[in-house]
């Protein structure tokens, strides 16, 4: 049967299960909105084509399932480079598709046109110029099963305008066939019985908890290793929800504003069982100093993040799912010989009471401007089963310090790249994909501006989520490290509390807009918020200025100068010389 190249693409997508996609027309792609009209996918018209690209990035972590995007030509795929980038550092699996101008045009500066597999090259898994219809279904099935194995990630289609025109006969190829493309997903048992000796002899170890985990869809099996071997927790950033914070375990969020105890664990830990992370310079802070005693095991999906930034002593490459399993079948049948696991009381122990005496903490004052901890755990309050999506900067610290996450794909946030704007359009998607779950942004107000657009989008598309603004009215995380690190010289980091008037921004996009502005209202406006179903609701929550991110280590410092508050404030204990039992 003859089709289009246009056709070919949407019934790909359909043969690929594609419920709906994100993306904004134009010259180029034009003749794949044609078909679009007949086909079972819905498309999500956005207002810029990073916010579809973002877009599909909160479905995808939403759902585990791949998120899509489309542009035409240029501008279009320029403006989608952030979200690729950001999908990229966060392995997050996009397809990205775009037009491109027409064959005999590519390379002549043809309006429109941009060289846009060049540019995405290094932000994208892998990228494909397709030069004729026939190859549409094949690449459309690569872009998805390298989009979602191995370590996932964007791959983006680039198709010129005439190959969307022209015919071929359609034909859908039952399997994809990438002999250079074959990712390790098996864990080596040798290794994983290393690992677990490793694991049986430490006295204080730690299970430094990566995203990777909730990728692989491994929480339910890191619970299981965690409480079979009384393993301590430490979750980053991008793993919050891998394991419940409420568990005695769990320590918390490790790096740069993670809690004392969980740097601390890892400072002082003789074993560090590194699952699906990163040692990112966040978590590390100065690399020579980091947990200067641990061995370590990593296991990875990704064999180049394998001793990339410390050396593993148990290096295990493979799906994290399949390597915590396998670990634990071990666990269990070396602790049953040994009448369960070693007594690790004394330092179980001391991690109980560095939680107890180190906590998260803010003071909020009755008649005092609104803490924006504060709102945050009143809206946990009153939310607790949302999904949490944040922007950048210091309100997402926050978020991912006060909320207290329960299970997986509740927390998305843009960890890697650190894109501002990326709350509100990760929210839609987000709520497209699980139209079953509240979702709650929690953005800055310098965020906001950045992609607000999408409320526009979502009134019109009637995708429902509720933003809660926490309005500071600086660019608070940059004011933070000019009050810090540069004497108090602001610069450029004020914005304003009251421009935009962002209960009228929201009206005129078609949302509720609220706010709050004394602490004794914030119940009252989250309660409000969430009695509305039909439509979008933005709060402005007049937060106050001043209030930072605390702990904190400075960037490059050892994560044993943990500052705990302001003025320098230390920990009662050294780090380095806190007791371990
Ligand atoms: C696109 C982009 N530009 C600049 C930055 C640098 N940056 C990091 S946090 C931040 C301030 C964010 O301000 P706001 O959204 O108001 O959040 P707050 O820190 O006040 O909670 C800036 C400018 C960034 N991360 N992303």
């Amino acid at each position: 049967m003859k089709v289009t190249g246009a056709q070919a693409l949407f019934r790909a997508l359909e043969g690929e299960g594609v419920e709906v996609l994100f993306g904004i027309p134009g010259g180029a792609i034009l003749p794949a909105y044609d078909p679009l009209l007949d086909s079972s996918v819905r498309h999500v018209l956005c207002r810029h084509e990073q916010g579809a690209g973002h877009a599909a990035e909160g479905y995808a972590w939403a759902t585990g399932r791949v998120g899509v995007c489309m542009a035409t030509s240029g501008p279009g795929g320029c403006n989608l480079v952030t979200a690729l980038a950001d999908a990229k550092m966060d392995s997050v699996p996009v397809v990205a598709i775009t037009g491109q101008v027409p064959t005999p045009v590519v390379g002549n500066d043809a309006f429109q046109e941009a060289d846009i597999t060049g540019i995405t090259m290094p932000v994208t898994k892998h990228n494909m110029l397709v030069t004729s219809p026939g190859e549409i279904a094949t690449a459309v099935r690569e872009a998805f099963h390298i989009a979602s194995t191995g370590r996932p990630g964007p791959v983006l289609i680039d198709i010129p305008k005439d190959v969307l025109i022209n015919e071929t006969e359609w034909e859908w190829p039952e399997k994809v066939d990438l002999p250079g493309y074959r990712p390790t997903t098996k864990g080596n048992l040798k290794q994983i019985r290393e690992a677990v000796r490793l694991i049986l002899e430490a006295e204080r170890p730690v299970l430094y908890v990566g995203g990777g985990v909730i990728k692989a869809n491994a929480a339910k099996e890191l619970f299981e290793l965690a409480t079979e071997g009384r393993l301590p927790v430490v979750t980053t950033l991008m793993a919050r929800g891998a394991f419940p914070d409420a568990h005695e375990l769990a320590l918390g969020m490790p790096g740069m504003h993670g809690t004392y105890a969980a740097v601390t664990a890892m400072q002082r830990a003789d074993l560090l069982v590194a699952l699906a992370a990163r040692f990112d310079d966040r978590v590390t802070g100065q690399l020579s100093t980091f947990a200067p005693n641990a061995k370590v095991v990593h296991a990875d999906i990704d064999p180049a993040e394998i001793g990339k930034n410390r050396l593993a002593d148990v290096p295990i490459v493979g799906d994290v799912k399949d390597i915590i399993s396998k670990m634990l079948a071990e666990l269990r049948r070396r602790q049953e010989e040994s009448d369960g696991p070693p007594d690790r009381s004394a330092w179980l122990a001391t991690l109980a009471t560095w939680k107890e005496r180190h906590p998260c903490t803010y003071e909020q004052s009755d008649d005092g401007p609104i803490k924006p901890q504060f709102a945050i755990e009143r809206i946990w309050e009153h939310a607790q089963d949302a999904i949490v999506v944040s922007g950048v900067g210091q309100h997402q610290m926050w978020a991912s310090q006060f909320w207290r996450f329960a299970e997986p794909r509740t927390w998305i946030n843009s960890g890697g790249l650190g894109t501002m704007g990326f709350a509100v359009p990760a929210a839609l998607g987000a709520a497209a994909g699980r139209p079953d779950r509240r979702v709650i942004a929690i953005d800055g107000d310098g965020c906001f501006q950045m992609t607000a657009q999408e409320l526009a989008t979502s009134t019109t598309e009637r995708i429902p989520f509720i933003t809660a603004i926490m309005n500071n009215a600086h660019l608070g995380m940059v004011r933070q490290w000019q009050e810090l690190f540069y004497k108090e010289r602001y610069s450029q980091v004020y914005l304003s509390h009251d421009v935009p008037d962002y209960v009228k921004l929201a009206e005129a996009f078609g949302a509720v807009g609220l706010r709050a502005e004394h602490p004794d209202e914030v119940d009252a406006v989250i309660e409000k918020a969430l009695s509305v179903e039909d439509r979008s609701v933005v709060i402005d929550f007049r937060c106050d200025p001043g209030e930072m991110v605390f702990p904190m280590v400075p960037a490059g410092a050892s994560n044993d100068d943990i500052i705990l508050g302001p003025g320098g404030m230390r920990p009662i204990e050294d780090p380095a010389e806190a007791p371990i039992a």
